[in-house]
C-alpha cells in the first residue's frame, strides 16, 4: 500500500539526484502538523528504487507518531540515501545531500540512522542548518543512546507499575537482548534499580564488557534462550522483528519493553501478545529518548532539559496503558490513537491562520 505516494497521506516526497557524486536520495515528509518534520537519514544499499521509496514512506510515517507522543513540536519525516555507504559515502556526496535538505527551508530536519553517524551530520551541517545529531564539539547532542536507554527504563517502570502495582524493577528479572550502545546503558539503570539482569549479545566484545563491568549479570547463549528463560520483563535491544509467531508463544515474561525499532514482526503480533496476557510497551513510545535528545539541538542542546523530557516517557506510557484498558485495545493501538489525536488537535490550531 506504500508504492503510490498519492495514497499514503504523506505531505511531500522529494527525489534528489546528483550524478557527479552518485547521490540518489528520497526525503519523505509525512506530516508537519506539529512542526518541522524530524527524522534520520538511512544510508542503505536498497535492491531497487521501489524498495527505497517504500522504506522512506514507512519510516517517515513512524517518525510522525513517535515525535507526536514524545511531546515534541515536530512533525515526522525521514530520508534514505540509496546505495552502498562503503563505496559512495564521502564529503562531496554528503554535502550534496545537505544542500537538498537546505532547499526544503526547514520543513525537514535530518539526523543519524542506520548507515549514518555523528561525523556525517557534521559534514551535512556545512551545507544546512536543518541537521541534528551532530557531535558535541559542533554544538550537537552527541550519542543519543544515553537518553534512549533512560526513556526505555522509564517506559519499563510504567509497565511494571501497570502489572505489579509499583513503578520499579526492584527484584524483577529483566532479559536484555542486545548489549550495544542502548543495552549497556539500560543494564546500568536496571542494576541501579536493583533488578536482576539476564542478557545476551552475539558480539563476544559485548559479552566481555558485561563480564568485566557487571559480573552479577547472567549471560545466556542467544535471544531464543532469553525468550525461554524465567524472566519477568523482556527488553529487545538489538534488531527489529524480535516478536513474531515463534517468540511470542515461547515468551515467559509478563512485560515487553525495549529499545529496538519495529519489534512486532508483522501486524497482528500485538494481538498475540495481548491474548497471552503479555503487556507490550510500544517500541516507538519507549525508545523516543533518542529523538528527544537530538531534537533538543534545535533549541541549543541542554542535556538536563532533554533528560526531563525523556523522563516523561514514564507518564506517556502510563497514559497509553490506561487508554488501552479503557478502550479494550492492545497498547500499540492505543498509542497510535493518542498520537493521531495530538496531531489532529494541535495541528488544527497551527493551521487556524
Ligand atoms: P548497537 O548496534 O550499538 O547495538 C545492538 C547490539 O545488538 C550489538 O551489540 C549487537 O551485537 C547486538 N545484536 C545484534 N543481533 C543480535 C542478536 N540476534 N542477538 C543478540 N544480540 C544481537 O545499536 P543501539 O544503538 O544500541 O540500538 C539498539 C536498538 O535500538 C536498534 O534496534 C536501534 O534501531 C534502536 N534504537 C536506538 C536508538 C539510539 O539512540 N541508539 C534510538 C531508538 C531506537
Ligand atoms: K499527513
Amino acid at each position: 500500500s506504500t508504492d503510490d505516494p498519492s495514497s499514503t497521506g504523506h505531505e511531500q516526497v522529494v527525489f534528489c539526484q546528483d550524478t557527479q557524486t552518485g547521490l540518489r536520495a528520497i526525503i519523505g515528509i509525512y506530516s508537519t502538523a506539529l512542526g518541522p518534520a524530524l527524522g534520520g537519514t538511512r544510508f542503505y544499499p536498497y535492491a531497487s528504487e521501489e524498495a527505497a521509496l517504500a522504506d522512506v514512506l514507512d519510516l517517515s510515517r513512524g517518525m510522525a507518531y513517535k515525535n507526536a507522543l514524545a511531546g515534541l513540536d515536530l512533525g515526522g519525516g525521514k530520508a534514505v540515501i540509496w546505495g552502498d555507504p562503503a563505496q559512495l559515502k564521502g564529503e562531496a556526496l554528503l554535502r550534496a545531500y545537505g544542500r537538498f535538505v537546505e532547499s526544503l527551508n526547514g520543513r525537514y530536519y535530518t539526523a543519524c540512522d542506520v548507515g549514518t553517524y555523528v561525523a556525517d551530520m557534521d559534514v551535512i551541517a556545512r551545507e544546512t542548518r536543518y541537521v541534528t545529531g551532530r557531535s558535541v564539539e559542533h554544538g550537537g547532542a552527541g550519542d543519543s543512546s544515553v537518553l534512549t536507554a533512560w526513556g526505555v527504563f522509564q517506559g519499563m517502570r510504567a509497565a511494571a507499575e501497570h502489572v505489579w502495582g509499583t513503578p520499579t524493577l526492584n527484584s524483577r528479572r529483566v532479559g536484555v537482548a542486545g548489549l550495544g550502545k542502548v543495552g549497556k546503558h539500560l543494564t546500568r539503570h536496571l542494576l541501579d534499580d536493583h533488578a536482576e539482569v539476564v542478557a545476551t549479545d552475539v558480539d563476544p566484545r559485548a559479552r566481555e564488557w558485561v563480564r568485566a563491568n557487571h559480573p552479577q549479570v547472567e549471560l545466556v547463549d542467544d535471544a531464543a534462550a532469553l525468550v525461554a528463560a524465567d524472566i519477568d520483563v523482556y527488553a529487545p535491544c538489538a534488531l527489529g522483528g524480535a516478536l513474531d509467531d515463534e517468540t511470542v508463544p515461547a515468551l515467559r515474561a509478563k512485560v515487553v519493553a525495549g529499545a529496538a525499532n519495529n519489534q512486532l514482526a508483522h501486524p497482528g503480533v500485538e494481538k498475540l501478545l495481548a491474548d497471552r496476557g503479555i503487556l507490550y510497551a510500544p517500541d516507538y513510545v519507549v525508545n523516543a529518548g533518542g529523538v528527544i535528545q537530538v531534537a533538543d539541538e534545535i533549541e541549543g542542546f541542554n542535556f538536563e532539559r532533554a533528560k526531563l523530557r525523556a523522563t516523561k516517557i514514564y507518564d506517556t506510557t502510563r497514559q497509553i496503558l490506561r487508554l488501552a484498558d479503557e478502550e479494550g485495545v492492545p497498547p500499540a493501538v492505543a498509542a497510535d490513537r493518542l498520537a493521531e489525536r495530538r496531531m489532529a488537535e494541535v495541528g488544527r490550531l497551527r493551521s487556524i491562520h
